[in-house]
């Protein structure tokens, strides 16, 4: 049974928008168990969405590293598109074409794991609305992965001179096959002492 979960730790070369709380930490914020949960469009993005700088501090594509305490096999991506109470400018700006690339090391350090995945994200919804997660599965899950590197190609606008952002993002992970195995030795024991 896969299961969402939220990187550890993430960093960018993008910047912060007016140098203000946009925070890459601010794309693991919100407390979802699930792709199911839905973020609040009625509230502000700032302190909730990541922003970067008007643009990208080192440009397009610019670079999100993602990174996992301990190594997940990850067969999903879910991502929430930013937008905004009362303004439509800030959902023009969302994440558009992006690439995700995947290494056993921490920081893109290791070796890579598998093809970079592409994706081309839609536009996030209308001015206040709920936001739901738009999904990418992948045709076979990244197995040992430590760190994530989330190249945004693009905006809505695709316009390069101005800012990017997102509200929330997640993996969907399938459980370490040790822990599968070990409840069922588990298991296996618990049997064989009935039959005694
Ligand atoms: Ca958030």
């Amino acid at each position: 049974m896969a299961a969402f979960i939220y990187p550890d730790s993430g960093s960018t070369d993008g910047g912060q928008l007016n140098n203000d709380s946009y925070e890459v930490a601010d794309l693991f914020d919100e407390g979802f168990t699930s792709a199911a949960d839905t973020a609040d469009g009625t509230l502000s993005n700032l302190g909730v969405a990541y922003a970067s700088a008007e643009p990208p501090s080192a440009g397009f594509p610019m670079t999100i590293t993602l990174e996992f305490d301990a190594a997940v096999d990850i067969e999903a991506f879910h991502l929430w598109n930013i937008t905004h109470p009362s303004a439509t400018g800030p959902r023009q700006r969302g994440v558009k074409d992006f690439s995700l690339t995947f290494y056993d090391g921490t920081g893109g350090s290791g070796n890579q794991i598998g093809p970079a995945y592409n994706g081309t994200a839609v536009i996030g919804p209308d001015p206040g609305e709920t936001i739901s997660s738009q999904t990418f599965s992948f045709a076979s899950s990244y197995n040992g992965v430590r760190s994530v590197e989330f190249q945004v190609i693009s905006n809505q606008l695709e316009d390069s001179s101005e800012w990017v952002g997102l509200r929330e993002l997640g993996f969907e992970v399938i459980p370490e096959p040790s822990s599968v195995l070990l409840t069922g030795a588990a298991g296996l024991c618990l049997l064989l002492r009935r039959r005694r």
